[in-house]
């Protein structure tokens, strides 16, 4: 069997050059070999083979139905609203200078109007009108844009949301999918999607791809959804997308007290509807080096997936698959190996099979590209989480 991956070459739009890290700007790390380079190790696998799909357009409403129309508006105008305003080469990427701290700001706080429609006021007056929005809306010094970005960011929507849909295809086709053969696929999106809120940007995100899948799954599906969340860093643009709702479950594992920073406790389980319904297990770097630290985090993510992912009986299970968990990865890194990936896969098609023991239906597990920032491994680590996916260990 080969599993279909969803990828399209608009990502080369987004090439920032330097992002702002603790002060220093240094070269970006979100770069576009991570997916060139991705590409090239899945078709060279041997282990597993790999069909790349160009995506379908799904528009804008699927997007819609996630982030406000402000914030979408924005984002297609932000490169072009800042170098017009504040000025700089428009050819490099823009990052605020200013941001807005909307918890301290409190519920009235707003973003200035767009300066485009401020003809009468002073050019000084637009330029930080164009400052303060960007700041509104973008919520660190990582989270560049770049004259094309929209492009790619929309696309990279596109990619998950064609990798779910080809999911319900798959699943639904006239003649069912072989006795064992998995309903999986692969969505290469870049920009990342797990840190951007319903109107917020961060953390190289922008649009909340898998929340995107999520939601059109649930809309035009009628899905339950599991969402797993296994990138080094926490996941709280999903997390905030539907912390009062408990559909989807959003279940994470990562690194504590790393990006971003603030979130991603134990005690963060959800509000309202949603209590029990977001599960947090942060894991102290210190506790997953070496051997005994990858089998620590193997244990700790199968508790997760028996304890909350396989009694929650999804429809659906998508995957935010980040693969800067690996031992070497610039970025993140907790300890993990290339065959800690398989693993990985091997757990996640564990618990799949569960559910659809007991439930007597398939669950197509989509997987949505986050991070992993190691370019030259990436590729064969996420290959090997779809091979323990497929084939087990
Ligand atoms: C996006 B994704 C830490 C700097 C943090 C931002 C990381 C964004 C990660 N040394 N920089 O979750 O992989
Ligand atoms: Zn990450």
């Amino acid at each position: 069997m080969s599993v279909d991956v969803f990828y399209t070459e608009s990502h080369l739009l987004h090439n920032p050059q330097e992002e702002l890290e603790y002060g220093k700007i240094i070269p970006f790390h979100e770069t576009p070999d991570r997916i060139s380079n991705a590409v090239d190790a899945l078709v060279r696998s041997r282990s597993l083979s790999f069909n790349l799909t160009s995506p379908t357009d799904f528009g804008l409403e699927p997007i819609r139905a996630v982030h406000s129309d402000d914030y979408i508006e924005y984002l297609r105008h932000a490169h072009a609203e800042w170098t017009n305003y504040v000025g700089g080469d428009p050819t490099r990427g823009v990052t605020p200078d200013i941001w807005a701290i909307r918890h301290i700001s409190g519920p009235r706080a707003k973003p200035p109007p767009s300066p485009d429609a401020q003809t009468s006021l002073p050019r000084s007056v637009r330029e930080g009108y164009a400052r303060a929005r960007m700041g509104w809306y973008i919520s660190d010094g990582q989270t560049v844009i770049m004259e094309k970005s929209w492009q790619a960011i929309y696309s990279a929507a596109q990619c998950a949301l064609s990798g779910a849909e080809y999911l319900v295809k798959l699943n639904s086709a006239s003649s069912p999918p072989k006795d064992d053969n998995p309903v999986t696929s692969l969505a290469l999106c870049r920009p990342p999607g797990h840190h951007a809120f319903r109107d917020v940007g961060a953390g190289y995100c922008f649009i909340n791809n898998i929340a995107v899948a999520a939601q059109h799954l649930i809309d035009r599906h009628g899905a339950r959804v599991a969402i797993l969340d296994v990138d080094f860093h926490h996941g709280n643009g999903t997390q905030s997308i539907f912390y009062d709702r408990s559909n989807p479950l959003f279940v994470s594992l990562h690194a504590q007290w790393d990006f971003p920073h603030y979130t991603g406790h134990e005690d963060e389980t959800g509000t309202g509807e949603g209590e029990g319904f977001t599960i947090n297990r942060p894991l102290a770097r210190e506790d997953c080096h070496g051997k005994d630290g990858e089998e620590h985090y193997h244990a700790t993510l199968n508790t997760l997936i028996h304890s909350h992912v396989v009694p929650y009986n999804p429809t659906f299970l998508l995957v935010s698959l980040g693969v800067d968990t690996f031992h070497l990865d610039p970025v993140g890194g907790l300890g993990l190996t290339t065959p800690g990936f398989r693993l990985i896969g091997a757990s996640i098609r564990a618990g799949v099979k569960l559910v659809e023991a007991a439930t007597k239906r398939r669950v197509p597990t989509l997987f949505v590209l986050e991070g992993g920032y190691g370019v030259d491994d990436m590729g064969e680590n996420i290959s090997e989480v779809m091979r323990g996916y497929v084939n087990g260990l």
